[in-house]
């Protein structure tokens, strides 16, 4: 089951279904008053299936979506994947050794990405910051955690990264990673019981600029070094999410050094049996 947010014709924001394209406005009732609230009961397929739901609409261009957040924390992994540890290497000298370490460490890399303002639902704006001249999209498998940090689903993740800052200095991440419109996620969450093997989750990054597809590559889930509960069991330690959260889990495709994303260009990350999260890039 796919289950997301958006804006009605009368500016309010629902959550609800996507079906056979066609998007089911949910009718949360009193009970619920959030998308956040389903997805912490028990079971949230059930929960969702349980609440009526109003007139469908056809998904067309007419829709404006919004990323399926409430007020949950993201979270982000890094250097998960071999090609992510060799690209921080060749952007960071200082700091290679870092990178090349938390690669085989037991801990992993884990760092606050954004709180719910700062994210961007499927077609609306990511951004390249001012102050920075080498930015990339990270496209993430992304855990979607409820408060008692099972994983419910999964959803598209763009960790909008600005390789110069952090490439300068490792203690400058944060700055690097979390800004205004620096994290995308959507177009929806999908709902599993069991989550897809590995391999089965392949993630697609095409990046267009003035019409012409200027990226295009491919990697999978089974390309990860760390498995997503042992992300999660190092996210929990010490650490409490009362409204649950979401796990970006780190990017196996990092476009070659000369590469730098443009105002104007769009963002499709895809993930097979989830869905394709596209965005503009702006820059302010
Ligand atoms: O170490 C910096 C961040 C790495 C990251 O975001 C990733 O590997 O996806
Ligand atoms: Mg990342």
């Amino acid at each position: 089951m796919n289950v997301t947010k958006f804006l009605d014709q009368a500016d309010s924001i629902r959550v609800g279904i996507v079906e056979s394209g066609q998007l089911m406005p949910l009718q949360l009732g009193e009970r619920y008053s959030s998308l956040a609230e389903l997805l912490a009961t028990e079971n949230p397929t059930a929960t969702i299936q349980s609440l009526g739901t109003d007139a469908s609409l056809p998904i067309d261009d007419s829709i404006r979506w919004l990323p399926p957040i409430d007020d949950q924390e993201v979270w982000a992994a890094g250097v998960t994947y071999k090609r992510s540890q060799t690209a921080r290497m060749e952007e960071s000298e200082a700091a290679a050794s870092c990178y090349d370490r938390v690669y085989q460490a037991d801990r992993p890399e884990l760092f606050f990405k954004a709180t719910p303002h700062r994210v961007s639902g499927h077609k609306q704006p990511l951004r390249i910051r001012s102050d920075a001249t080498w930015n990339v999209p990270e496209p993430e498998i992304t855990l979607v955690l409820s408060p008692q940090f099972r994983i419910v689903g999964l959803t598209v993740g763009n960790d909008m990264s600005s390789r110069d800052i952090e490439g300068e200095n490792p203690l400058y991440l944060p700055q690097a990673k979390c800004y205004d419109q620096c994290a995308g996620l959507g177009p929806w969450i999908t709902l599993f019981d069991t989550l897809p093997e590995m391999s089965e989750l392949r993630v697609d990054l095409k990046i267009e600029r003035d019409g012409q597809v200027v990226f295009d590559q491919q990697t999978s889930g089974a390309e990860m070094a760390r498995s997503f509960e042992d992300l999660v069991s190092w996210l929990s330690r010490d650490n409490s999410m009362p409204s649950g959260a979401f796990l970006m889990t780190g990017t196996g495709i990092v476009p070659s050094n000369e590469f730098t994303l443009h105002a104007a260009d769009l963002v499709h990350i895809s993930i097979a049996g989830i869905g394709t999260l596209s965005n503009p890039i702006v820059q302010a």
